[in-house]
């Protein structure tokens, strides 16, 4: 029998060897906050605890990102050095994640000397075999500082929105990735004068020679098990045009080019070449700190790689870190499930403007407080998978958390288990009753169906990296516990008594059913919370007497988990109610440091006005009505549309705009059949001068929208209008 290639691919994927799980290592430069939680450590520690219960053979890896320009700047900031700043914030860092149940099988540094032995020699390998090229170029120079400038050290007028303090590799203000040439007046911000240009020599590696294996790894192979936003950004970087990255840079922090490099002194690797290479040597310090060998992870086809990361660091995962991979000879990742932004109480969350929650707040205003303990991490943990921003920008509010905690942790769940518990002390003497079976309703029977029900709509949601909906189902099985104890009342059935005041053999063989069902139920909810809620899931088990053994994730489903006769702790409530006055407090603490700092700082005011303006990333320049008026903008309908030879990008249209029929030639075959379009009324600019595109002249423009995912729609009218009606 021949097996098509396509199922051994599934079938490699269904069942790896070993998993490799990374998070985006973050920059040692500051305190982190939830929207980096949300977005890179939460859904891997999710995933891994689900992986490690299951008894896989997994390894999660992070560490502090040590290098880069962030770092010495922090240090001017805080008038320190660049290693105090690493010093300074690794250890908290590595800390909040800990207390917040993170659980890394290491938590690295880039400063460590494997890191450095490993980057150097991983450049090394790709300069001798021929995959790097060198060129010089002219870069900016700061005469006085007598020193090249790192983009972040530039600043000057964002060309793209006029905002007039971008930097050199992006505008802060719209979200523009930019370079140093493109800033209007550039000024150097280690003497404040504007820089000169002079030549120097770097290294680059040419993303332009891999443009066939990226759309074919990404775009075909990957299209449909990676998010559709992380397609969509990398098909639109590499539709944009692959081009040569430096891949070394004229700065005194950094790890150095290795002696061996010619020409290469008082150079250090750029950190985004360093820095993901971090993954690997994170993996060798752990392979060595456990008698393990390491290279299986990175070399062998059957080890399952998947990075989580922000949507900022897509590039970089998915296009730039994978050529390297494969050019040093490594695997690739099987997926790259990046999660878009959370924002923080209506607008986006800015370490700038002090408008965040770090991890620290919360574990010292929760955790750490009398009335908090690990439970209240767990309540993060909950609300922030509850509003992942997997396929969207989400909104963290502190109501919501409130809500979120007090109207389903306690009301649902941690009702629910409270409930099981305080009733079987009651009804059934402090232990499992037994299980009649062959009394079971239809009822109880349903009940247990949905414990393994529930598992796998859990596994399955978890294996497409669906942790919110996956945490949906297991809530919802709390409620069928609820809704299942509300129908069978067993206090109600506890008060059918004999005459002499006993109850009957069939009541109470009724509630032995009841309590044995809903305390396996107990059971099964630690196992299925456990990847999100690891503390609560602990909890249980202490409550239920078992160990942490039951938490293996073959448990889940079954009815057999606690043995009959057994006798179990009293109850205990697994959350707290969030009450208002706490909810207010945290309002008050964030309006009132974003009020600190403009205070202190006289030009944030200016900042945040115009960060307020682009509530959206990307805004263009403001401009006036005249401006706008004068683009003629009419409906058409499109009576003819054919494939433009020699040019996969273009259709040739005729559109009828009522006054006229006109030809336009549109950049959108890879999106639209010429067959599926005509007819379609649509929105076209009709007094843009003429362009010649492939020989053919094209008058006017067709409006689309395009969706973060990279799909395009037309702009047109609801309903069918008069053609030629115009558009203002
Ligand atoms: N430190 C950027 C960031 O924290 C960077 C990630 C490195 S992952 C290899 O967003
Ligand atoms: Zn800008």
């Amino acid at each position: 029998m021949v097996i098509a290639p396509d199922c051994l691919l599934l079938q490699r994927m269904n069942n790896p060897k070993r998993y490799l799980i990374t998070s985006a290592l973050p920059y040692a430069n500051g305190l982190k906050h939830i929207g980096h939680l949300a977005g890179a450590y939460l859904p891997a520690d999710i995933y891994v605890r689900y992986l490690k219960a299951q008894k896989r053979d997994v390894v999660f890896v992070c560490g502090s990102d040590e290098h880069g320009t962030a770092i010495p700047i922090q240090a001017t900031k805080e008038g320190t050095t660049a290693r105090a700043i690493i010093d300074k914030y690794h250890p908290v860092m590595a800390q909040n994640f800990k207390d917040l149940g993170i659980a890394f099988d290491i938590y690295h540094r880039t400063s460590d000397p494997i890191h450095h032995s490993t980057a150097q020699e991983f450049f090394t390998r790709l300069n001798d075999n021929g995959d790097l090229e060198i060129k010089e170029t002219e870069q900016y120079f700061d005469e006085e500082a007598n020193s090249f400038l790192a983009d972040r050290y530039i600043r000057g007028t964002c060309p793209n929105c006029g905002y007039t303090n971008a930097y050199g590799d992006q505008c802060e203000n719209c979200g523009k990735s930019l370079s140093p040439d493109e800033l209007i007046n550039p000024v150097s911000t280690l003497s404040g004068k504007a820089p000169v240009k002079r030549t120097t020599k770097h290294w680059y590696l040419p993303l332009n020679r891999h443009e066939d294996f990226l759309r074919n790894w990404i775009l075909k192979e990957h299209a449909s098990d990676w998010r559709s936003t992380v397609v969509g950004q990398c098909k639109s970087w590499i539709d944009g045009g692959l081009q040569a990255r430096a891949v070394t840079r004229d700065l005194d922090w950094g790890i150095s080019l290795p002696d061996s490099v010619e020409g290469g002194k008082g150079k250090v690797l750029y950190v985004w070449f360093d820095a993901p290479i971090g993954y690997i040597s994170a993996t060798k310090q752990w392979a060595l700190d456990n008698g393990k060998d390491w290279r299986p992870y990175w070399e062998d086809k059957e080890t399952q790689l998947v990075h989580f990361i922000g949507k900022d660091n897509i590039v970089f995962h998915c296009i730039i870190f994978p050529v390297m991979l494969k050019l040093h000879g490594n695997i690739l990742p099987d997926n790259v499930p990046a999660n878009e932004f959370l924002n923080l109480e209506g607008d986006k969350m800015s370490t700038s403007r002090n408008w965040k929650l770090e991890m620290q707040d919360y574990i010292d205003d929760f955790i750490n407080k009398e009335n908090g303990g690990s439970q209240m991490a767990d309540v993060l943990r909950y609300y922030l998978t509850l509003i992942a921003p997997e396929t969207k920008d989400s909104e963290f509010t502190w109501k919501g958390f409130q809500e979120a905690n007090n109207s389903e942790l306690v009301s649902i769940f941690g009702n629910f288990v409270n409930r099981a518990l305080v009733l079987m002390h009651k009804l059934c003497k402090g232990k499992v009753p037994p299980l009649h079976a062959d009394l079971l309703t239809d009822l109880d029977k349903t009940t247990i169906a949905e414990f393994q029900a529930t598992k796998e709509k859990v596994e399955s949601l978890l294996e497409q990296y669906k942790f919110r909906d996956a945490l949906f189902e297991v809530i919802n099985l709390a409620r069928t516990g609820n809704q299942y104890m509300q129908k069978k009342e067993p206090w109600i059935v506890a008060k059918q008594t004999t005459e002499n005041g006993q109850l009957t053999v069939d009541a109470q063989q009724s509630i032995d059913n009841t309590l044995h069902i809903c305390l396996q139920l107990c059971a099964n909810l630690a196992v299925l919370i456990n990847p999100f809620l690891p503390f609560t899931a602990r909890k249980i088990c202490y409550l239920l007497k078992v160990v942490d053994k039951m938490l293996d994730w073959e448990n889940a489903g079954k009815i057999k988990l606690l043995s009959v006769g057994y006798s179990l702790r009293a109850p205990e409530l697994l959350f707290r109610k969030i009450e208002d006055s706490e909810i207010s407090y945290q309002l008050e603490k964030l309006q009132a440091s974003i009020v600190d700092r403009e205070a202190s700082d006289v030009n944030k005011e200016k900042i945040m006005e115009e960060e307020k303006k682009s509530e959206t990333s990307n805004l263009k320049p403001e401009i006036v009505f005249d401006d706008f008026a004068k683009i003629d903008l009419r409906v058409g309908t499109i009576v003819s549309a054919e494939k433009v030879e020699k040019a996969d990008k273009l259709l040739k249209l005729s559109v009828d705009l009522g006054f006229e029929t006109r030809t336009i030639v549109s950049g959108i075959a890879l999106h639209f059949t010429p067959e599926e379009i005509i007819g379609k009324q649509v929105t076209v600019v009709v007094n843009l001068a003429p362009r010649k595109m492939r020989g053919i002249e094209s008058n006017g423009m067709i409006l689309m929208a395009e969706d973060n995912a990279g799909k395009l729609y037309f702009i047109k009218p609801e309903e069918a209008i008069d053609r030629g009606s115009t558009v203002s």
